[in-house]
């Protein structure tokens, strides 16, 4: 059984990002968290972790963000931290089409290791190094728009954390993303007469408990995700 939350509570939302190594997953995440970017950062060993409070569409997230190694001998560190999480950040360089190409490989492995079905899973595809002069980019959006259909992922961002550009409109693209299959998937076991809704008034009757409870609703309807920045971005 599961139940709806009440209103006003801080939402734990358990975030991973992933890709080749180089593309730019620690920059992403220290620029969202801590509003720094290191030219020279190094190399990620195994998972490094870091928490984040947002604000999206009235609710309150903490995100908890893992940052994995994308180097291939760090594979065995990284693929146990896949459990349990909510949200997945695909990423790639705009300059490096090999880290684009490894998009869906990423994305099975993310599947394999999380235990998830990838059909209702909120994933979200992040072209990074968006700051880059157009000669340099080696992908098209084109190439892009394909994978993304081919692999039913309908949120796509542009992003630079060296200019911080669409770094925390990222982020809030995949809670928008995560709250919609939430909702998605409390209607279909609604549906199917398996869930409490704790944001409606509960009747309980008079002959079976001594006591009833209500709350409030004040939770907001987001509607569709819109993020779209200077750079390139589209959602559902
Ligand atoms: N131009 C540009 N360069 C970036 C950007 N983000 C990161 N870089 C550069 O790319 C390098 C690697 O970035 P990291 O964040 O360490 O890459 P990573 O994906 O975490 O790599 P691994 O930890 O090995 O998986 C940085 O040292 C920067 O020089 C960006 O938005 N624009
Ligand atoms: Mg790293």
């Amino acid at each position: 059984m599961t139940s709806m939350r009440p209103p006003n509570k801080t939402i734990l939302l358990k975030v991973v990002i992933l890709g080749d190594g180089g593309v730019g997953k620690s920059c992403l995440m220290n620029r969202f968290v801590s509003n720094r970017y290191d030219e020279n950062s190094f190399h990620t060993i195994g998972v490094e972790f870091m928490n984040k409070d947002l604000e999206v569409d009235g609710e309150k997230y903490t995100l908890q963000i893992w940052d994995t190694a994308g180097q291939e001998r760090f594979r065995a560190l990284r693929t146990p931290f896949y459990r349990g999480s909510d949200i997945c950040l695909l990423c790639f360089a705009l300059n490096d089409h090999i880290s684009f190409r490894a998009l869906g490989q990423w994305k099975d492995e993310f599947i394999k290791y999380a235990d998830i079905k990838n059909n209702q899973f909120p994933f979200i595809a992040v072209g990074n190094k968006a700051d880059i002069a157009p000669s340099q980019r080696d992908t098209t959006s084109d190439q892009i728009n394909e994978w993304c259909e081919d692999n039913k992922i309908t949120n796509y961002i542009e992003t630079s954390s060296k200019t911080a550009t669409n770094v925390t409109e990222a982020f809030s693209m995949a809670v928008k993303q995560w709250k919609k299959l939430e909702k998605q998937t409390e209607r279909e076991l609604r549906d199917q007469g398996d869930t409490i809704d704790l944001t409606k008034g509960v009747t309980i009757p008079q002959n079976r408990l001594c006591c009833s409870t209500s709350f409030g609703d004040s939770r907001s309807n987001s509607p569709a995700i819109t993020a779209r920045g200077g750079n390139q971005a589209y959602a559902d």
